[in-house]
């Protein structure tokens, strides 16, 4: 292995010791603890630790690293402390996940570093979000985002790297090509000969290199950090390397043939910076011993104090708090107003009048979608939009909802906050993951927010057939962190928008597609909330509960007309998530008899939950069982026959009738 130290002093390369030494000072101290049961789990990087030490050195402390499960040496070059470390392994309350996240599930604004998920591949888009901020700013700054040659293989991968081509970021993508994933060697992995190849694909540059020369890593990545903020581009580099223990500890290397471990032995990253070290007569053996004695007894200090620390207690309420961002108080005075004063609008227009005002007050929003720039958006509700607010702030996105959702998260990092079109509800089951595991938890995980507004055109009563009209917002009612807006009239739909986006959490936001043309009401021209967890009494009555949102509030007010003699209750739930149950059990208190209606299907619908919250709380003041009207349980259907037979809205009447009958 050739060392070529260029115009490192002996004093760096020192420092380039001791920091590639320390994570494989601690791994080996690890192993020793998991053998002695002492610690569960260990994902060894013992071989690779020349690209995670080379990558951290060659970059400022303030750019942001993305990394995986075997790169302990990024979070020891960030200068993270090794007790609070051991304790975030530990699972204690005073390590950086408060003891929800395992090993090095988790990040720290403090450090630059926004760890992974389990799933293999979406922190890549995440890069592509934090180098857009960059961008944005005009900062001299790269992202840098770390896979294993197996995460080359999964769809993120695809998506970010051609994102951050497209766009033009500057992103570093390193991949660690240690020839397995788990126990799936490379042929069965990729046929591309190399992975680096893919580069081309994407149209940017990339190199392969010897992932196992610290030097080799440190000098390549350092010349292509200057690359990408002078040229404005993505690079992608290949590192050659192999890992020395399982995939994890428990998972032994039975799988890998005997000879490539005598090959990689010779090529131990540690070992042959150190032999350099001692042939160029930089490090003496005294020395060695010193540093070597140096660290291990850091080692033991560190460790000491972080397996004295505190089990997490498991208080309810705590755990419950952190599951959300604390509102930011934002001052809303003068903000631009569209119209000269309060005028009907249609729900479309209310939806884009709460975009542009959020627009002028907060220049830090972008907008992301497919077609929503010079096209104005599959249903032109950002028509206009590139004219008055540019196309950085308006951007037409790849067809890549994976990717595009990761790249919101990674502006929110950056402190930018993002609305991202879905050009149909439907579409955002390619974007699923990115949602329900990255943007939904991190609060909870690490305290970091995902500042992002999904914009969701949702619903059928439009003949579009299964893919163009579902309701899927109880798949996202369903997850923790997340919250799920659900407007039914364009004062709402302005109001809630507004309050979506000031929020610092993650917001589905739907729009029943059959309302944008078809309802119309006086909207005030203000920017003003409508308060996101806030049910709306749309009318108050004795007989039955209408507990309702979207377009089942305009099928219960139709049917309400048209049924005179029924004194109706009619509730606007208007958020689902979190739900106002408070207002749901003052409407029960009113009628005695409860019809929950949704134009989603009936099982697994979010009127099971509202029906069994009532059963369980308000049973005293019940007077017949809560009744579930829902759409039947098919995709939606195409042709006009089927989707009307389909719909919640031709069974209202039955039910109705059979609560009366009580
Ligand atoms: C989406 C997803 N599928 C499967 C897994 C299970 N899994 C964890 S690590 C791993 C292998 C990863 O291999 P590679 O990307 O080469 O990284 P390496 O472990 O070799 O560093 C697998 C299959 C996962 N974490 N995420
Ligand atoms: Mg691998």
């Amino acid at each position: 292995m050739h060392f070529d130290r260029k115009d490192l002093s002996d004093e760096q390369l020192l420092h380039f010791y001791k920091s590639i030494l320390l994570p494989r000072l601690i791994e080996e101290k690890m192993l020793l603890l998991l053998r002695q049961g002492k610690i569960s789990k260990w994902f060894s990087g013992i071989g690779q630790e020349a690209i995670s030490t080379g990558v951290t050195l060659a970059l400022e402390n303030d750019e942001w690293i993305l990394p995986l499960h075997r790169n302990l040496g990024v979070f020891t070059n960030r200068q993270m402390p090794l007790a609070k470390l051991v304790k975030q392994w530990l699972g204690y309350r005073d390590g950086y996940s408060k003891g929800r996240e395992r090993s090095f599930h988790f990040g720290s604004r403090e450090h630059h570093i926004c760890g992974m998920i389990s799933h293999l591949g979406p922190q890549l888009a995440i890069a592509d979000g934090i180098a857009l901020a960059h961008k944005l700013r005009s900062e001299n700054k790269v992202s840098v985002v770390f896979t294993g040659e197996g995460g080359t293989s999964e769809g993120d991968f695809h998506e970010a790297l051609n994102i951050a081509s497209v766009w033009d970021l500057p992103v570093i993508f390193v991949i660690e090509n240690n020839g397995y994933a788990l126990s799936t060697p490379s042929d069965e992995q990729y046929r591309c000969g190399s992975l680096v190849n893919k580069a081309q694909g994407y149209g940017m540059e990339g190199v392969k290199i010897d992932g196992n020369n610290l030097l080799s890593v440190y000098d390549t990545v350092k010349g292509i950090r200057e690359y990408c903020i002078n040229k404005q581009r993505p690079y992608l580099v290949e590192c050659s390397t192999f890992r020395m223990r399982g995939h994890e500890e428990a998972s032994g290397t039975k799988y890998i043939p005997k000879y490539l471990f005598d090959i990689w032995e010779g090529k131990d990253p540690v070992h042959r910076f150190e032999e350099f070290l001692e042939t160029a007569e930089i490090l003496s053996e005294d020395l060695k011993n010193e540093i070597n004695d140096h660290l291990k007894k850091y080692i033991e200090d560190e460790l000491q104090d972080g397996f004295s620390g505190q089990e997490p207690n498991g208080d309810d309420e705590e755990e419950l708090n952190d599951i959300y961002a604390s509102p930011v108080w934002e001052n809303s005075e003068g903000i631009k107003t569209i119209r000269q004063s309060s005028s009907p609008l249609r729900f479309i227009d209310a939806v884009k009048e709460g975009l542009q005002q959020s627009l002028y007050a907060h220049p830090n929003l972008v907008l992301m979608g497919q077609d929503i720039a010079e096209y104005g958006g599959a249903f032109k509700i950002t028509e206009g939009f590139v004219d008055e607010f540019g196309k950085e702030r308006i951007r037409n996105t790849p067809l890549c909802e994976s990717g595009i959702i990761g790249t919101a998260l990674g502006l929110s990092l950056e402190n930018f906050k993002s609305v991202v079109e879905m050009q149909f509800a439907d579409f955002v089951s390619s974007g699923f993951n990115q949602i329900v595991n990255n943007l939904a938890k991190i609060h909870y995980r690490w305290g970091q927010n995902a500042d992002v507004v999904i914009r969701m055109p949702a619903g059928a009563g439009v003949g579009a057939g299964p893919f163009h009209s579902q309701s899927n917002e109880a798949w996202f009612t369903h997850v923790p962190g997340l919250k799920v807006v659900y407007p039914s009239t364009p004062k709402d739909a302005k109001g809630l928008l507004i309050a979506a986006v000031n929020d610092p959490n993650p917001v589905m936001f739907f729009e029943h597609k059959a309302l944008y043309r078809s309802i119309t009401e006086e909207v005030p021209a203000e920017y003003y909330e409508t308060p996101i967890g806030k049910a709306n009494v749309v009318e108050e009555g004795e007989d039955i509960s209408i507990i309702t949102y979207g377009s089942g509030v305009h099928w219960a007010l139709d049917y309400a007309l048209s049924h005179g003699d029924i004194s109706f209750d009619i509730l606007d739930l208007r958020t689902l998530l979190p739900l106002d149950y408070e207002a749901i059990r003052e409407s029960v208190n009113r009628t005695g008899k409860v019809l929950v209606l949704h134009e989603d299907t009936l099982i697994g619908g979010l009127g099971g939950e509202i029906a069994a919250w009532i059963a369980e709380h308000c049973f005293d003041h019940l007077d017949a069982p809560v009744m579930r009207c829902a759409s039947l349980d098919t995709p939606v259907p195409f042709s006009i026959e089927l989707e009307n037979n389909f719909l919640a809205k031709g069974r209202l009447d039955e039910y109705v009738q059979r609560l009366m009958e009580y």
